[in-house]
């Protein structure tokens, strides 16, 4: 092998590995336990319960558990194509805002137990826990804290039902991922409001599960997005201040939660929930409403491609699996990210950096529409501003494109390009910038 060929070797496996390990943290950093949540980038949300049913949005608590009803659930189907499609993770609407809980929980009696499905002896929870079990992915509660039927609530003794819920929870099912906390706070059934003893919510669950991240408008460890379009700001700080703020009213303004807080205090990343469809739950009439897999690639560029992580909602039909329109849009869109991303044209380029900048050399020119950039959070989230140049000798580049924040991957697309040289110049940043990945590709159908 010749000396040069293995200098840029080294060369570009220090650009992985040595500066995140030189440098101290700044700001904020993100736990271990962060860290593995950003790294899965992209997870299913299922709604099922019963408003699959009775083709509402928000179920009333008053239903009849019978209503309930899947024909031919499968959760090994649910399981087989989020892994098919590349998510890492399924969360579930355990109990949504009417109450009703998909395993029978002695804490309610409006639940599975109460239903004919199953002869009362279903659980939805522990098929779903094996079958992601037997697939390699994870799994995640959504344990909505509004509950429209249970006669506790409004009154101090629904946050103690609240807190037994959550622990019978996360000690029947084995480890969650993640605990999905909704804003939303109506009345119960008494027509009462519930304050929501929330530091205790938090401690609780953490005690049965320390390695859970916890997601709510403000945290503590996920943010809300402040919209359900599934689009990230493109500049997006991982960082928000919470002190004086509540989940739902009271939460910061959308467009913080949007972009987070360029000094806010605490690491708190962003999850951007989206339905594949036009409501959260199945509705047979909204069969005409599932998005295309080049749909999908958008949102994962604005969720994904701006730090975030894509929490996309694909919910089960009345038979109970997942209808076939939605898992061929699924399937389309991991076809499409796995060619997008098949061809890293920096693969065997020189790459040289400084302080500021990473230049990548080719030995000859490429077609170029789209790159991908990395930085080291675990030392904190740095770069404030950078550009991107690039030419074909290296006397001249020109700007190609500029962004913002880059955070835990950043993906910028811009008009194809044909060219020997880039660069990416860091022009502004909090500390030094700490650049871990950069690839490039040329994506079809931009
Ligand atoms: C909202 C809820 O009210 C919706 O029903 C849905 O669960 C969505 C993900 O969060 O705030």
């Amino acid at each position: 092998m010749k000396n040069n060929k293995i200098i840029s070797i080294i060369i570009v496996i220090c650009i992985y590995c040595l500066p995140v390990y030189s440098q101290t943290n700044f700001g904020p950093t993100p736990t271990k336990e962060q860290l593995a949540w950003h790294d899965k980038e992209f997870y299913l949300f299922m709604h099922f319960g019963p408003n699959t049913f009775t083709d509402l949005e928000w179920g009333h608590g008053s239903e009849d558990p019978n209503v309930f009803n899947p024909t031919a659930i499968d959760c090994n189907q649910w399981a087989r194509i989020a892994k098919a499609s590349g998510a890492k993770g399924i969360i579930i609407t355990a109990k949504h805002h009417d109450g009703f809980c998909l395993w029978p929980s002695k804490y309610s009696k409006h639940t599975v137990r109460e239903s004919k499905w199953m002869n009362g002896k279903g659980d939805v929870l522990k098929m779903l826990s094996e079958a992601c079990k037997k697939e390699g992915i994870e799994m995640g509660v959504y344990i909505s804290p509004w509950d429209r039927n249970h006669p506790d609530y409004g009154t101090p003794k629904y946050n103690e039902v609240y807190i037994n819920t959550i622990k019978e929870l996360l000690t029947g099912y084995g480890k969650f991922f993640e605990l999905w906390w909704d804003g939303a706070n109506g009345e119960g059934p008494n027509g009462k409001k519930q304050v929501y003893d929330f530091t205790r919510f938090k401690d609780s669950a953490l005690k049965q599960q320390p390695q859970l991240v916890i997601f709510s408008d403000i945290g503590p460890h996920v943010r809300w997005i402040g919209n359900e379009n599934g689009i990230i700001n493109e500049t997006n700080w991982n960082l928000l201040d919470t002190v004086g703020f509540k989940r739902g009213e009271g939460a910061p303004a959308n467009d913080t939660l949007n972009r987070g807080n360029y000094n806010g205090k605490n690491w708190i990343g962003a999850e951007a929930d989206v339905s594949i469809r036009k409501g959260w739950f199945y509705h047979p009439g909204e069969d005409n409403t599932v998005k295309s897999g080049t749909t999908l690639f958008d949102l994962y560029l604005k969720s994904v491609g701006r730090g975030g992580n894509m929490l996309l909602n694909v919910p089960p039909n009345r038979m109970g699996l997942i209808s076939p329109t939605d898992s061929v849009a699924l399937m389309q869109f991991k076809n499409i990210r796995d060619k997008a991303f098949a061809n890293n044209v920096f693969k065997a380029a020189k790459i040289f950096r400084t302080k500021n900048s990473i230049e990548a050399h080719l030995s000859k020119e490429v077609q170029l529409n789209t790159i991908v950039l990395k930085e080291g959070i675990n030392k904190g989230q740095r770069v404030v501003k950078f550009e991107v140049s690039g030419g074909n000798n290296l006397e001249y580049f020109t700007k190609i494109t500029e962004g913002t924040t880059i955070g835990h991957k950043r993906i910028l697309t811009f008009p194809t390009q044909k060219l020997k040289y880039i660069r990416i110049k860091v022009v502004e940043s909090k500390a030094d910038p700490i650049i871990t990945a950069l690839e490039g590709y040329n994506v079809s159908g931009l």
